[in-house]
């Protein structure tokens, strides 16, 4: 099993991991670019200092491929662009805007650029601007989210574009996988599974809400008066939704407590380890999610896993 995105980024398995804020640091996106897939650095609202320190943590892991996720809703998204220019950044990811504006800049520093798109449209006009790839995220990710499932969202953009495709939302095991190349996927693109790699620096209590979740834990916050968040249901989930009802109630609702849904709530779980009052984004796929494993562990079986049913391919006609 060998895919066109293999050869241009330069790795071993078709596996990006998900650039998330505040949890995709130097020691996980540099684990996984170690053992062969394509760490990517949640850029998220974090200033440039704190990812140039990620970026060279990855840099002293391995000198393999890695990205940087840029947020383009962050404010410090001009700093991003020019820190990743700066320090050589093969590959950049965008996610919850449209980069165009950026383009001209990583293109002539010969950059890798794949933006995270949630529809049909976005992904033509991706093409259109001159980017490598796109990554379309269907709404069972974690995070910030568009409306589309990865089973409907994947094979219209694969339809609709000629550039490669990676599929994300969704995606924590081998048959997701497999699937995922199925619908026409180039690669796939993980993060509710990376959250809980040996690897990773999240809180324990943020990993325990993950291995403990079932499929029905995740709810989808602010899709009404905000950006639509998916996180696992807690006392803040439950605060959105009765803030929610209140404001279609009112003539002039204060929109300003749903801006907080956003990244601003991240941190209070994924490092303080408040898990009721803090967000705690994850993908519907949670409930499959049973335990810590090494970041080596989990590439193998999403490869391993989708090859075996790929290869049994035939034989699933006969059932
Ligand atoms: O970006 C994500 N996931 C995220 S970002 C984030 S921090 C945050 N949280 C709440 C609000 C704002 C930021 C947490 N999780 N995934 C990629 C993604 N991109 N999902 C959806 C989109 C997207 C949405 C609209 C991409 C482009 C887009 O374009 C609108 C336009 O400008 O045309």
């Amino acid at each position: 099993m060998k895919s066109k995105m293999m050869d241009l980024l330069g790795i071993k398995y078709p596996i990006f991991q998900g650039g998330m804020a505040w949890i995709a640091d130097g020691d996980l996106a540099g684990a996984v670019s170690k053992a062969g897939g394509l760490g990517i650095i949640g850029g998220g609202n974090a200033p440039k200092e704190i990812v140039q320190k990620n970026i060279r943590r990855v840099k002293e892991l391995t000198d393999n491929p890695f990205g940087v996720n840029i947020m383009l809703l962050s404010p410090f998204v001009d700093d991003i662009v020019d820190l990743v220019i700066e320090e050589g950044v093969k590959v950049v990811t965008t996610g919850a805007g449209n980069p165009a504006k950026y383009m001209e800049r990583f293109k002539k520093a010969g950059m890798i650029v794949i933006p995270v798109i949630p529809s049909v449209a976005l992904a033509y006009r991706m093409e259109k601007i001159g980017v490598d790839a796109v990554v379309a995220e269907g709404m069972e990710a974690g995070g910030h989210i568009g409306k589309l499932t990865t089973m409907a969202l994947v094979p219209q953009v694969v339809k609709a574009v000629k550039i490669p495709v990676i599929a994300a939302g969704g995606i924590g095991d081998g048959a997701g996988v497999a699937a995922s190349f199925c619908l026409g996927a180039k690669a796939v693109q993980v993060g509710t599974r990376f959250v809980v790699a040996k690897e990773s620096n999240a809180h324990v209590n943020y990993k325990q809400k993950i291995i403990k979740a079932r499929d029905i834990d995740t709810v989808i916050s602010a899709s009404h008066f905000g950006h639509a968040v998916r996180s696992i249901k807690n006392k803040l989930t439950r605060a959105f939704d009765e803030a929610e009802k209140a404001a279609f109630k009112q003539d002039n609702p204060d929109l300003e407590i749903f801006e907080e849904m956003g990244a601003g709530r991240l941190p209070a779980s994924v490092i303080d380890g408040d898990v009721e009052n803090g967000s705690v984004m994850a993908g519907q796929i949670a409930g499959l999610i049973s335990k810590e494993e090494t970041v080596e562990e989990i590439l193998k079986d999403l490869y391993e896993g989708a090859r075996e049913i790929i290869a049994k391919e035939t034989k699933l006609w006969l059932w």
